[in-house]
């Protein structure tokens, strides 16, 4: 039987987070010995906020080599980028052909994005998620690991293909998101109310993949917490709460386990083992990033064989599109 097929991405827009790495990258390495999966690093998606060219660059061959370092394996999955195959820029015009404006005008991302940059609001920006509808439906995805801050756009993704797939017959296969229950969102180390993100302005809201030692202890013993002291986890306490949720997940033990662990003791002691925690959790992926930047070669090998795997599968499906809408076959 052919196996099913997954379909994630990642912004080259900056350094990643613990935020994306938990809620995205981790899931991405248990999902490869089951599935064909497709791992894709969107720089066209990148580019709807304004970026450095040099800085661009940099960043794609950053989350290839972090891809790479936290257990994706190129043998066993495919990781490309995403302007390396033309296909998704193609499907993407043909989608946006049937997408509202009202539906695009309600998305969440957008409407926060689009805040920041009131003058000379780009067009880009709002067909972001029609691209990445275009992303996922070319692959005949059936799951979607992603965050919870991108269930919307899936939602979108699902629209679309169904409204296709009723205008000109059965084409795409109906994604389904793959939300994780625990670290789908890991909140900002200052606001816990907000989602870590790494286009925050304050460094201190994130810890960055590539965080060294000392920056972690100190970004960590600066988190927002309370007046209560206890290490409960409860909505009351959204700081500790986040805190608890990441220390669960680098360690491994329960909530349960980690509530009765720091009964009496106190905050300071809790943030220095949460540290401590993520500080050795990503330990190898760094030591392995490290060896990763100093091999271009190898990067430049994965990602063109990537582009090579990739691009004759989305080729198929835009074939069957362009065919279904009355292009003449070239
Ligand atoms: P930005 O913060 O610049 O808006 P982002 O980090 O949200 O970008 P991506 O890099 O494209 O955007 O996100 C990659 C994946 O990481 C997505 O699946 C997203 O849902 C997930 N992700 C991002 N932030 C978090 C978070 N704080 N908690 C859990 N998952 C997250
Ligand atoms: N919008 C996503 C990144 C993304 C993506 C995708 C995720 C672009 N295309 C396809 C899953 C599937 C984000 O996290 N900001």
């Amino acid at each position: 039987m052919e196996k099913k097929v997954v379909f994630s991405g990642v912004q080259p827009s900056g350094g990643l987070t613990i935020g994306n790495y938990i809620g995205a990258i981790k899931n991405f390495v248990d999902l490869q010995e089951k599935y064909n999966c497709y791992y894709c690093i969107v720089d066209l998606h990148a580019i709807t906020v304004p970026q450095i060219p040099k800085d661009l660059r940099k960043n794609t061959l950053e989350v290839l080599a972090i891809y790479l370092a936290s257990g994706l394996d190129p043998e066993k999955c495919t990781l490309f980028i995403q302007s390396h195959v033309d296909a998704h820029v193609e499907l993407t015009w043909v989608l946006n052909s049937i997408s509202y404006m009202g539906q695009l005008n309600r998305m969440t991302q957008f409407k926060e994005k689009s805040k920041k940059s009131e003058e000379n609001l780009n067009a880009a920006l709002f067909t972001y998620p029609v691209l990445m509808a275009a992303d996922i439906l070319l692959y005949q995805t059936e799951f979607v690991p992603v965050g919870e801050d991108q269930k919307q756009h899936l939602e979108l993704a699902r629209d679309l293909a169904e409204r296709f797939n009723n205008r000109y017959s059965e084409t795409f296969k109906i994604p389904e998101p793959l939300i994780q229950k625990f670290g789908a969102r890991i909140m900002s180390l200052q606001n816990p109310e907000n989602k870590m993100s790494k286009s925050d302005e304050n460094e201190n809201s994130y810890i960055l993949i590539l965080d060294k030692p000392d920056v972690i202890r100190r970004k960590i013993k600066r988190a927002v917490t309370d007046s209560i002291g206890e290490v409960k986890y409860n909505d009351e306490q959204l700081g500790i709460k986040n805190l608890m949720n990441i220390y669960s997940v680098f360690s491994g033990d329960s909530i349960d386990v980690i509530e009765n662990r720091y009964e009496g003791l106190g905050y300071g002691k809790f943030k220095e083992d949460v540290a401590e925690v993520v500080i050795s959790g990503l330990a190898p992926i760094q030591k392995r990033y490290d060896d990763l930047m100093k091999n271009k070669d190898y990067l430049e090998k994965v990602y063109r064989q990537g582009a090579e795997k990739a691009n004759y599968a989305a080729i198929k499906t835009l074939r069957k599109v362009y065919r279904k809408v009355g292009f003449i076959q070239r």
